[in-house]
């Protein structure tokens, strides 16, 4: 297993390499933390705007107009999200503290199509916190279809800035079993915190 892992870890750091403005971070938090936020958000009431459920915290985001107004403030981010929002601050991995949180589930055969965050809503600095069964995320170069997935792991955070945020797309298969480095697994439940700062229309 520990060959494995090692091998996982170099075939991500090699896909990751493609990607300019990409990061990921193992182990960002515990196996405790992991699942008190996973007990945390089973607790809170889920939206079901898209097949799969979400939550927003700060703003709510618009999926069908793909924007952010002002009147889609929902205030200030609970304590137990906005602990992780300062601490991404906190640790210089965001130069502001992330405003905005959405909380995805992924029931196995659920993922997300390929896309680039709203550029007009949300700055640079995109980080997503992984719980629960691991699943690969693939990236997609638009103009030269150069591809490239890394293996998302519970417990992970990904970074994504410059190129990874505005140029790749990224995308989250629906299927039910991932392959990575040629060794399959079944796909279990998975959820994502994913921090933004919103750019509210207007502002200048
Ligand atoms: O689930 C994730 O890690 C990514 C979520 C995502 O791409 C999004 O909400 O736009």
């Amino acid at each position: 297993m520990m060959r494995q892992n090692n091998l996982f870890e170099e075939t991500r750091e090699n896909q990751a390499k493609k990607i300019s403005g990409l990061t990921y971070i193992s182990d960002f938090i515990t196996q405790a933390v992991e699942k008190e936020l996973i007990d945390i958000i089973d607790q809170q009431a889920w939206l079901s705007d898209l097949k799969r459920r979400v939550q927003h915290y700060g703003w709510k985001y618009d999926y069908t107009a793909r924007r952010i107004s002002g009147d889609l403030k929902l205030g200030e981010l609970p304590q137990w999200v906005n602990d992780y929002a300062k601490l991404l601050y906190e640790k210089n991995i965001f130069p502001k503290i992330p405003d905005q949180v959405i909380v995805n589930e992924y029931l196995p055969s659920q993922g997300i199509s390929p896309h680039i965050d709203c550029v007009p809503c949300f700055d640079e600095h995109i980080a997503s916190l992984s719980l629960g069964s691991p699943c690969v995320m693939d990236f997609i170069h638009p103009q030269t279809n150069e591809k490239a997935s890394v293996l998302l792991e519970p417990r992970s955070l990904i970074l994504l800035s410059g190129e990874a945020r505005y140029l790749w797309k990224h995308s989250i298969s629906s299927r039910k079993t991932d392959t990575y480095n040629g060794e399959s697994f079944r796909r279990g439940r998975r959820l994502s915190m994913t921090f933004r700062n919103v750019i509210v229309e207007g502002d200048a």
